[in-house]
């Protein structure tokens, strides 16, 4: 049918301001159709799926604006400090779901849509996924940004605008290839873009000194300069209350042509500017907990520390003469040390560009900076070349050096004198053959607040990478254990334990997880088990319709789900899960009569393209499901599957359908994890080292209701220190020997023979991450895991248990403690 334009407007017939802040199902339907006439210019009849997205987005939009407008006016009006929350990730996701569960909108605006016979569910889907960030460091400062806005934070996220997110993973005949995930082909409905708001950011050049007054002043003369551009996002908070704003930078080339050139034909060359300019804000780096090293990582880092700090300065300059009080309206929060640099930059704006003292410029940044480490594998510190430095940022350079000749000398003076504890607390590493700035321990003398993100990673802080720090500032290092968002991860994610919840313990639920901790006098409760029960089994028929529409593997909604999601890494120990996965095969195939806990085990994660060892654990993952899910004797007991291109919006249809939740890295490693988080708060069983978070679940949920196994932290570091061989570990386990003889010698690889012969001496050889070391006691907590799952009422009733006791992890609790112990600024109280 040909509809004519003039047909898709009755829209019009309801007045503006309905269809701006209506919250009836007409008024959205109104809006919705409104924004497809007027700003996606569609009529309904050709409207596809994609048009709907940004009509209904468009229309939530709106909504999200008021909100936006109230807040941004309270702050302004009120002396309140502003927290700015600088990150070079924000693993944002999909934005629709949370704006309208945050609005309270959700089932209006799918009666709404229903009524133009459009699928809110479906629109859903076509969303695209923004996937600004690698991993955990990522998600984190998502959650925070939304729970900030819930609580009434008036904070400001600060970032880059990366043209392309995180790669998209193909899985082809079992290898990851990566792929460009263009995120903002089809235009983005939520960003502003603010072309107004630009700010000059310098690179090279060279350093003036002149004398001001009898002392000496110093002026940088960039020899190229970057425009950053500002594109803002709201972010709505829990029932709308508050709105913040995301603000990601994007790079514009200050001359975007040099005339010159193209007036002399050389059309090509007279672009070369640009596309260097440009290539900042271009694509995020895919290093997770590794550095990426390169050059243009460190443009990218002071680009945006550098566009955030003008940003803020001019807000402030705007309501106050100068900046001496500065540390009094604004908080800044490092995000790792990717953005450490922002410390030398505004002792710069306070001392050459704003007149400071010295001392005073000092006091003020070292007030006003928070620092958080999410790392401390070794290779993962971020350290720069002093020669790079040099050459990139001269003034900078000059003005590091200061800070730690003053750092140094004010040590000195202390009676300090070690020569070993002045190596470890100078900012500059000596050795390699090559002076090198590091970054951590700049960002620590630059804040008055360092934390770390578990108690055990803390803890672990104080001991290894920061022990000196720790020694001379014993004050500074504090503890902030990870939390997360329970509207995207329990609400949004799992609506349907959401309405039992609600339906057991009430509303306030929504508001308050403390009320969760009711649940646990219902754990035995055989007709709430079997709700959850039933809940539970229909999220995994969807997830099962997912695996089969991806990898054409089908899945038994019966069986457990054993998940292990997260970014591909050695001492993540993927490949510990994997030869258990082929011990328990083998065990199988030995006494396929016995009675087999039916199980479908999951990976889904990607591996750093350069990350060699942990694309040929994705090859090895796919090449075991082949080999396993081929097999007719382990048929209906035992199910592989690899999940291609693991992202916040998979992450949001596993977690639901999760039995089983693996989180079984190294311990001492990972930092924190907040996927198990999430996993338990959905009811997942952890089985897990004492890593990181795990260590506060297991105190939270109960020994009972978790599988602990493995080396702690403390054994890990005698064992390394021992020397013990893995071969001796493997010879002394018949079951590991087997498994590790048959990897090597190509059983899982038929079509290559040699394909793990290297990767088995490794473990053979070095077994860095204690995979060996933790096989005997992982094989035999799953056996436990097992024996669990066949008492399928203590199965439940320890699920339970997770979902009542893990509140605690909610990132409204972990914002709630940053804003108290380091940024000193006041939370909004519960309902
Ligand atoms: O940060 C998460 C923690 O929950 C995880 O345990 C931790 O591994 C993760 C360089 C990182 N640490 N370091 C990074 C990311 C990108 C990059 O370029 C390092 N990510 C973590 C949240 O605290």
């Amino acid at each position: 049918t040909t509809q004519q334009p003039g047909a898709a407007l009755p829209a019009a017939a309801q007045p503006d301001d309905d269809l701006r802040t209506g919250n009836s199902v007409e008024a959205l339907r109104g809006a919705v159709m409104a924004k497809l006439a007027y700003a996606v210019g569609k009529v309904q009849a050709d409207a596809s799926d994609r048009d709907w997205f940004l009509a209904t987005a468009l229309a939530v939009r709106d909504r999200v604006v008021q909100g936006w407008q109230r807040s941004y006016h309270t702050t302004n009006t009120g002396g309140t400090k502003r927290v700015y929350y600088m990150s070079l990730e924000f693993l944002i996701g999909r934005l629709m779901f949370d704006a309208l569960t945050n609005l309270g909108l959700t089932d209006t605006m799918r009666e709404a849509l229903s009524g133009l016979g459009v699928d809110l569910d479906k629109l859903r889907e076509v969303e695209p996924d923004a996937a600004l960030g690698n991993g955990g460091l990522g998600r984190l400062a998502a959650c925070f940004m939304e729970s900030m806005a819930t609580l009434a934070v008036p904070a400001y996220g600060y970032g880059i605008r990366y043209e392309n997110g995180l790669f998209r993973q193909v899985v082809k005949d079992g290898w990851q290839q990566e792929y460009p995930e263009n995120w903002l082909s089809f235009g983005n409905p939520w960003e502003f873009a603010r072309p107004e708001i630009a700010y000059d950011i310098g690179f090279g050049g060279h350093v003036e000194t002149h004398q001001v007054d009898g002392a000496p002043r110093y002026e940088w003369f960039p020899s190229e300069t970057v425009e950053a551009v500002a594109y803002d996002t709201p972010v709505v908070g829990w029932r709308g209350h508050h709105v913040n704003t995301l603000r990601l930078w994007s790079a514009r080339a200050g001359d975007p042509l040099r005339l010159d050139a193209f007036n002399e034909g050389d059309h090509v060359g007279a672009m070369a500017d640009r596309v260097k300019a440009e290539a900042i804000s271009k694509v995020l780096y895919p290093s997770d907990a590794t550095p990426a090293g390169q050059e243009l990582r460190l443009r990218q880092e002071y680009f945006f520390a550098a566009a955030s700090l003008q940003d803020l300065v001019r807000r402030h300059l705007k309501k106050y003469p100068d900046l001496s009080n500065l540390a009094d309206q604004a908080a800044i929060q490092l995000n790792d040390t990717h953005p450490a640099i922002a410390v030398v930059e505004l002792m710069r704006l306070l001392v050459d560009l704003h007149g400071m003292a010295w001392d005073d410029a000092w006091r003020i940044t070292q007030a006003t900076f928070g620092y958080t480490n999410h790392t401390l594998l070794p290779e993962a510190l971020e350290t720069w070349p002093v020669p790079l430095m040099e050459r990139m940022l001269p003034r900078h350079m000059q003005i590091i050096y200061l800070v730690n000749a003053l750092h140094l000398d004010k040590l000195r003076a202390e009676g300090h004198s070690d020569v070993d504890v002045m190596r470890s607390v100078s900012i500059i590493a000596e050795g390699w053959g090559q002076q090198r700035v590091k970054m951590g321990t700049l960002a620590f003398i630059g804040s008055h607040r360092i934390n770390g993100v578990s108690a055990l990673h803390t803890d672990l802080m104080r001991q290894t990478v920061f022990r000196d720090l720790n020694a001379i500032y014993p004050d500074r290092i504090n503890n902030k254990t990870n939390g997360i968002t329970f509207r995207r991860w329990l609400m949004e994610a799992n609506p349907a334990l959401t309405a039992i919840l609600v339906d057991v313990l009430g509303k306030a639920v929504l508001d308050d997880p403390s009320h969760l901790e009711k649940l646990a006098q219902h754990a035995g409760d055989p007709a709430l088990q079997a709700r959850l029960k039933a809940a539970k089994r229909d999220n995994k028929a969807t997830l099962g319709g997912i695996i089969a529409a991806r990898t054409g593997i089908q899945v038994d909604p019966d069986a457990m789900f054993d998940i292990q999601i997260k970014r591909i890494h050695e001492y993540k120990r993927q490949h510990l899960n994997l030869l258990e996965t082929i011990a328990l095969y083998n065990a199988i195939r030995a006494e396929p009569w016995r009675d087999w806990a039916p199980r479908v085990k999951v990976f889904a994660g990607k591996a750093a393209a350069s990350y060699h060892t942990a694309k040929l654990i994705i090859k090895l993952a796919n090449d075991v499901a082949r080999v396993v899910n081929d097999d007719p004797t382990v048929r209906g007991k035992l199910k592989v599957v690899f999940l291609p291109n693991y992202n916040v919006s998979l992450a949001e249809r596993i977690i639901p359908a999760a039995d089983l939740s693996e989180q079984i890295s190294t311990a001492g490693m990972e930092a924190s994890g907040t996927g198990n988080m999430k996993l338990a708060l959905n009811g997942a069983l952890t089985i897990g080292t004492l890593d990181g978070a795990n260590v506060e679940i297991k105190e939270r949920v109960g020994d009972d209701n978790i599988f602990i196994f493995g080396l702690t932290a403390e054994e890990v570091a005698a064992r390394h220190r021992s020397g013990l061989s893995a071969r001796e570990t493997i010879a002394n386990s018949p079951r590991l020997a087997e498994v590790m003889e048959a990897v090597s010698s190509g059983v899982f690889s038929p079509d290559d023979t040699d394909r793990y012969r290297d990767f088995a001496n490794a473990l053979r050889d070095h077994d860095h991450f204690l995979v060996t070391a933790d096989f005997d006691d992982y094989y035999a907590a799953q056996r436990r895991v097992d024996a669990l799952w066949r008492d399928q009422a203590a199965w439940w009733r320890a699920s339970i248990m997770n979902t009542a006791r893990v509140g605690w992890f909610s990132s409204d609790r972990t914002i709630g403690e940053y804003a108290r112990d380091i940024w000193d600024v006041p939370v909004r109280a519960a309902e």
